[in-house]
């Protein structure tokens, strides 16, 4: 057993490097790291199993800093650990431009960092997402592949974010017996004192939630320690209340919001060093202190090995397909299966929505695709997100392909990026597509982080009909589409929907969604679709009986409305060509001379989405015409509100003869 001043020299190296960092970046959180020390000494000296030289090894236990602004807490914690790329010199250059370590922790920077986070809430998102993960990949290889703990280190902002209630009730529900949050429960926020504006009995709350919960003293290293045994044995996912002290150690500022987020200044600094004993200059750690660590490094080492040990024991081709997953490797018999049903619905053509063409699609992959983990945010029947081959995930029998995250669609999202980032499997779930908006910060990280996550996003326009405005998206693909490193897709028909999957599964750097309708459309594509055309973003998708004098762009839904007004024009003698426009995202990444190409020079362009114009002047330029909505829409039957907005082939065929002032 190490003694209250070993055990107190290890901590104080974390407060020492955090203080420092923050003080030469001229910015940044030292309260937190201050406060933790003695929760995350414990924690990574006792329990985390975490190897420094292989930071990635798919058995390490998972550890989330979720409150980010901490972000000095993880960065010490691996500089002593010994993550290689963690040097010296990346703390001296905390926060600066082009290190690894940035403000906020951000997921592939700096190796060892499981998530990006910093938007408060998120990270104890993603780590129920990560604990289930863990269960699904237990359940599916055994214990002895995929066995490891998931711990969170969360603050009061953590718990105060309406997405943290979401998570723990999913986490209590499902039993994730292996999520251990430690609550940095120190009273404190920018504003003052919680007191100032929260009064949750965060322990009851829990509890209500089918946790585990106690409070302890978070500088005590023995009840730490003990907590953490305590939690490891249960049977329901833990919370433990650590009270801290914000600061702690420094002078005047320990315990008050003033040491939460800016620089303490030299005299503060000076003094807490004093008052912690700690007599060295900057970014100093004398040599039993770092000794001591590096031993907490190597004891990693050995449990990865151990690991090692038992996955060569494994039987080959259970091996192989736990190191495919893991890898994030695609099995083979996944594009025969995606060309078998594209050459089938060329020869069938079905009329459905393409939320049911999205299940179809699903049907004929998922066999092939196990690591696909659907679900939805409680509208499983209209998402059409479950196939008849996948089991529900419950709690106790993991062993399934299907999670119903209930109403909880930020909660979803948070937990669909930590199934990613556990790896080994992939996240596709959905709700309608109004609610992307209940998603959208944590469909933004899964963006920043470039993770492999789909999103689908059923009943896309007003084709909702009668829910009326407050279900019908209007905005939604603008947002969506102006996220950085997001695809998002429109397909108009069965082709195009299972071009949409095909990219999304195998587009493995960024996020994806899939807007889909509720209402049905006609077939459009008629070849078989080996050759995937969505992957080019627009491509023309019929041609004009002759020279063009008006191209029509449309996406999803509108597509088809677009080809009955190129009949409409035809038949009065204009000539049309329609391009259909699944992706902008896609469209924007091919070479100019193909862009051109698409576009065209045609005397009138018209786009027509059931949607806001934003984001289209970029394919029809600024004196394009737009056929779409101008404001939320209505309730009512659905062509009613077609014909009630102007969004018809006939609204769109006058709108090309005005064009063409005939
Ligand atoms: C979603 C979100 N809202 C607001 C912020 C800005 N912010 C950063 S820390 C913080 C609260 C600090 O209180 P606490 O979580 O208790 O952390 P501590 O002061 O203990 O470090 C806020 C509001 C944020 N990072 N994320």
């Amino acid at each position: 057993m190490i003694s209250r001043r070993e055990h107190d020299a290890m901590a104080n190296a974390i407060r020492a490097l955090a203080m420092d960092a923050v003080e030469a970046a001229k910015s940044g959180h030292p309260g937190l790291p201050m406060g933790a020390a003695d929760i995350a000494t414990v924690l990574f000296r006792d329990h985390l199993n975490f190897d420094p030289a292989h930071p990635t090894w798919p058995d390490r236990d998972r550890f989330v800093l979720s409150a980010g602004h901490g972000s000095m807490l993880i960065y010490a914690l691996l500089h002593l650990i010994g993550v290689k790329e963690l040097t010296i010199d990346q703390l001296k250059n905390f926060r600066q431009l082009g290190s690894i370590t940035a403000g906020h922790p951000e997921h592939g920077h700096a190796p060892g960092v499981e998530t990006t986070t910093g938007p408060l809430g998120q990270g104890l998102g993603n780590a129920v997402g990560m604990a289930l993960a863990e269960r699904i990949l237990a359940a599916r290889y055994g214990g002895y592949v995929i066995d490891h703990y998931t711990y969170v280190l969360a603050s009061d902002g953590d718990l105060m974010e309406g997405i943290s209630q979401e998570s723990i009730t999913l986490a209590g529900h499902m039993k994730l017996n292996k999520l251990i949050v430690l609550f940095d429960d120190n009273g404190i926020s920018i504003d003052g004192a919680i007191s100032v504006s929260d009064s949750t009995d965060q322990l009851k709350r829990f509890e209500s939630a089918g946790w585990n919960a106690e409070r302890i003293d978070g500088h005590d290293p023995e009840a730490i320690n003990a907590a953490i045994l305590r939690a490891k044995a249960s049977d329901k996912p833990s919370l433990i209340a650590c009270v801290t002290t914000i600061g702690y150690g420094a002078p005047t500022k320990a315990g008050k919001s003033s040491s939460h987020g800016s620089p303490l200044g030299a005299e503060e600094l000076k003094g807490a060093k004093e008052r912690l004993g700690w007599a060295h200059g900057p970014f100093e750690i004398p040599a039993d202190i770092r000794k001591a660590w590096g031993v907490v490094g190597s004891r990693g080492a050995a449990a990865r090995a151990a690991w090692q040990e038992r996955l060569g024991k494994a039987k080959p081709k259970a091996r192989a397909e736990f190191e495919r997953v893991m890898a994030g490797e695609l099995p083979k018999s996944l594009a025969k299966a995606l060309k078998t049903f594209k050459a089938e619905v060329a020869s069938t053509k079905p009329e459905v929505a393409t939320r049911k063409a999205s299940e179809m699609v699903l049907e004929a992959i998922q066999p092939a695709l196990p690591e696909l983990i659907s679900g939805s945010a409680d509208l499983t029947g209209s998402n059409n997100t479950k196939t008849r081959g996948m089991a529900v995930v419950k709690a106790g029998a993991y062993d399934g392909a299907f999670v119903h995250y209930g109403i909880r669609e930020h909660g979803m999202a948070a937990a669909m990026n930590g199934i990613a980032l556990h790896g080994g499997l992939i996240p596709a779930s959905g709700t309608f597509l109004v609610f992307s908006d209940y998603c959208r910060p944590s469909i933004r990280l899964s963006a920043l982080m470039g993770q492999r996550v789909i999103y689908v996003m059923t009943h896309d326009s007003i084709g909702v009909g009668e829910d009326g405005p407050t279900h019908q998206p209007v905005e939604h693909l603008a947002a969506l589409r102006a996220i950085p490193n997001l695809d998002v897709y429109r397909p108009c028909d069965v082709t195009e929907t299972a071009e949409a999957w095909d990219l999304a599964v195998t587009t493995r750097d960024r996020p994806s969604l899939i807007a889909l309708t509720r209402q049905n459309l006609p077939q459009l594509r008629t070849d078989n679709g080996a050759k995937n055309l969505s992957a080019l973003g627009a491509y023309e998708i019929a041609r004009a009986e002759g020279r063009a004098e008006v191209t029509l762009f449309a996406t999803g839904s509108e597509v088809s409305l677009a080809m009955k007004a190129r009949a409409l024009l035809l038949a009065e003698g204009i000539l049309a060509r329609v391009v259909s426009v699944p992706s902008f995202e896609r469209f924007a990444a091919q070479p100019e001379t193909y862009r051109k190409k698409v576009i065209g020079r045609t005397k009138v362009k018209i786009a027509i989405e059931a949607a806001i114009r934003q984001g289209w002047d970029a394919i029809i330029g600024s004196d394009g015409h737009f056929v779409g909505m101008e404001g939320f829409g209505a309730s009512g039957p659905i062509n009613k509100l077609y014909a009630h907005f102007g969004i018809t082939p006939e609204a769109v065929a006058a709108k090309a003869k005005a064009a063409l002032k005939r």
